[in-house]
């Protein structure tokens, strides 16, 4: 098993810059790199991750993107004078060369091939490359935005060459559109690429009609090209998690891939001159974390944009503690996507829908014109609109500007207020008799005798027939010296064998008396759960097969499927577009996951789930199960080990209509459940 996370840096590629006066240029500094290195070493990050070594990129692998013709035009660049560098330049689009141009974007490439080397031959299990200069922008013949050679694209060829790598995802989180990865990979099914960017109906560089939501592919590849165009600035934390929740991440699921490649350009944050949106570092960790469980941990993030020094450095940090294992800080802000957003998303969906099978069960349609559209062909804007999208877009705008006030103070007091510690010991296990592969590395926790009384003043109207049985005290006396550990913050997490799931319940108030703000509980199973339903601290989501039973309000939410024995697919897809959603909304501080015996799903399923659960409440989840022989699995996706890829993947229909129900129900008080703007 693979462990460890790369990291490569090397100041030889901080040795070319901008020689002449070229404003478009200016933000592309040799500081970038530096900057970024400093901070993760401020933070202790360098020593934690493993230094990989660079090297200059061959002919050979330069040639698996581009063409002879303009290799050998960008080596003739090296003994170039300024004026030829800027008739040279100006060939192409928002590009500078410098005599050490060709050198670095030689570094740069082979840094990235390094890394793809080393994830897959198991020297690390993840990484990430400070590489100068960046690559999605350049093409086949063409250097374009500050790009030479195409990195990341270059890498995913070289890794199906060299490894025989079948399914790569290209996840380009980067502001701008990498058209360059786009078209190296517009007719190749076995890569599946997906950008955001920032668009405005064509109006950003580099205003391709190609950066559109309906550009999906061509041939084979029809499909297999995912552009998410953001037609507004001040996109943020919320915007992007949904574009992940309900496109990115189930797709991604679906097309299993075996090793994930990030175009990781930081001028997707705030305050970064370029982008103009508003995602905050901590967010970077939560996409991180989010593709951790795919491609059996294989994720080589690669730098590429990010022009605000402060920023691009701190979401670089938060980028290496996702993947160093770190618990990731709870996001910022309401948790409520912008209208333009959900038009966006609305319409990646609507046009990907032929393609994908998890988009097979919903009535998408298109939005062609709401607020933005209108703008742009000159309509003024009438006071049809909703208020929600003036609400998003205040939002928006207040932000940006505060961000203008002063960057620096912002960013001193927002990392203030998210930088979480990790509890020294990560998982603990509540004592349990049996042999168990990693039990050296957990903390044992002694149970304690609890008494009716104690149990009996946690529940409110009193319903206290469960108390009456012995089993139920036996099992909370395991898990109330769990939260103590966890709310106390000596564990990060914990797991326990109870034959009854109704102790969740008694687990989630228990945490709420002891300080726990806000918890969700996940119930996998049937159960009676004896919780106050109007609890707003407590959110209940509990799945199980059974006739309807009356949803009383928005936080206790059953979701009743139909009978049946393979629910793998159907929680998982209802764990990325429904749980996560309600759950980041709800803000928890602590999530607590039980589940039932014989209840139709796997054990790789409940691991996939546990691992994507630890997104939420900085990692804090105590997992109370029924079975014992699924310990083992639950323990060792606590312990953050990597997941075997699961197959197949599908959301049964009748199950899919019941979530669509749900989802109109609920997505006036749950706002990031919204993602089409009927
Ligand atoms: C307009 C100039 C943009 C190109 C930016 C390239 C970014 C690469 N303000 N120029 S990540
Ligand atoms: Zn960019």
């Amino acid at each position: 098993m693979a462990s460890g996370t790369g990291l490569i840096y090397n100041e030889q590629m901080m040795s070319y810059n901008l020689l002449w006066d070229y404003p478009v240029c200016s933000i592309e500094i040799p500081e970038r790199l530096s900057a970024s290195y400093e901070k993760l070493k401020y933070y202790g990050l360098v020593e934690r991750c493993i230094p990989l070594s660079v090297r200059e990129a061959i002919e050979e692998e330069i040639m698996l993107a581009h063409s002879l013709d303009y290799l050998e035009a960008v080596k003739s660049t090296a003994s170039m004078n300024v004026e030829e560098l800027k008739t040279f330049s100006y060939n192409y689009g928002d590009v500078y060369f410098h005599p050490n141009s060709y050198h670095c974007a030689k570094v740069s490439l082979g840094a990235t091939l390094q890394l793809v080397d080393a994830v897959m031959l198991d020297r690390v299990r993840n990484g990430m490359a400070l590489v100068r200069p960046p690559g999605h922008h350049s093409q086949k013949s063409e250097a374009c935005g500050f790009c030479v050679f195409n990195n990341v694209a270059i890498a995913a060829k070289y890794a199906k060459q060299a490894y025989g790598t079948k399914r790569i995802l290209i996840v380009d989180w980067d502001v701008h559109h990498g058209q360059g990865t786009q078209y190296a990979f517009e007719e190749d099914p076995s890569v599946l690429y997906f950008s955001w960017h920032r668009y405005e109906h064509q109006q950003f560089w580099p205003n391709l009609k190609d950066s559109d939501y309906d550009v999906v592919g061509k041939g084979s590849g029809t499909g297999f090209n995912i552009n998410i165009p953001w037609n507004k600035v001040g996109m943020g934390n919320a915007d992007y998690l949904a574009a992940f929740l309900y496109i990115l991440l189930p797709m991604a699921y679906e097309f299993n891939p075996e090793l994930i490649l990030v175009s990781a350009g930081f001028d997707s944050a705030i305050g970064d001159p370029e982008g103009e949106m508003c995602a905050t570092p901590e967010c970077f960790a939560h996409l991180t974390q989010l593709l951790m469980p795919l491609a059996n941990g294989k994720l080589c993030v690669v730098l590429e944009g990010g022009y605000n020094l402060r920023s691009l450095s701190e979401s670089v940090c938060m980028t290496v503690r996702a993947l160093l294992g770190d618990p990731v800080p709870p996001l910022v802000g309401q948790m409520a996507p912008c209208i333009s957003a959900i038009e966006t998303i609305q319409n990646v969906r609507a046009v990907h829908q032929p393609y994908w099978n998890y988009l097979k069960n919903h009535d998408s349609f298109f939005i062609e014109d709401l607020s933005t559209k209108k703008r742009n062909i000159g309509i003024e804007e009438g006071n049809s609109e909703s208020s929600a999208a003036t609400n998003a877009e205040e939002k928006n705008i207040t932000m940006v500007s505060k961000v203008n006030q002063d960057f620096d103070e912002f960013m001193d007091s927002h990392m203030k207020k998210v930088l979480v510690l990790a509890p020294r010991v990560r998982t603990a296990l509540a004592s349990c008799g049996e042999k168990l592969t990693r039990l050296d590395q957990c903390l044992q926790v002694e149970e304690k005798k609890i008494a009716m009384e104690e149990v009996g003043v946690l529940i409110s109207g009193g319903d206290c027939a469960h108390l009456k049985d012995e089993n139920l005290l036996l099992s909370l006396g395991k898990i109330f010296p769990l939260i103590d550990k966890i709310t106390k913050r000596e564990v990060r997490n914990g797991v326990v064998v109870s034959p009854m799931l109704s102790s969740g319940a008694f687990a989630a108030r228990y945490s709420t008396t002891v300080g726990a703000s806000r918890v969700l509980l996940l119930v996998l199973g049937e159960a009676d759960i004896p919780t106050d339903k109007d609890d707003e601290k407590i959110l209940v989501v509990q799945i199980y097969g059974k006739q309807d039973e009356k949803r009383q309000s928005n936080y206790y939410i059953p979701i009743c499927w139909k009978e049946n024995n393979e629910w793998d697919g159907d929680l998982l897809y209802t764990l990325l577009e429904f749980i996560l959603p309600l759950a980041y909304g709800h803000r928890p501080e602590l999530v607590i996951l039980a589940v039932g015996s014989n209840i139709g799903i796997q054990a790789f399923t409940l691991a996939h789930l546990t691992h994507l659960l630890q997104v939420l409440a900085e990692g804090r989840i105590l997992v109370i199960s029924r079975a014992s022989d699924l310990v083992e699995t639950l323990m060792s996706s606590l312990l953050g080990d990597p997941i075997s890829t699961m197959r197949p993947f599908a959301l049964k229909q009748e199950n899919a209509l019941v979530l669509v129900k749900l989802r109109r129900e609920l997505k006036q008080h749950w706002k990031l459940l919204q993602n089409s703007v009927n």
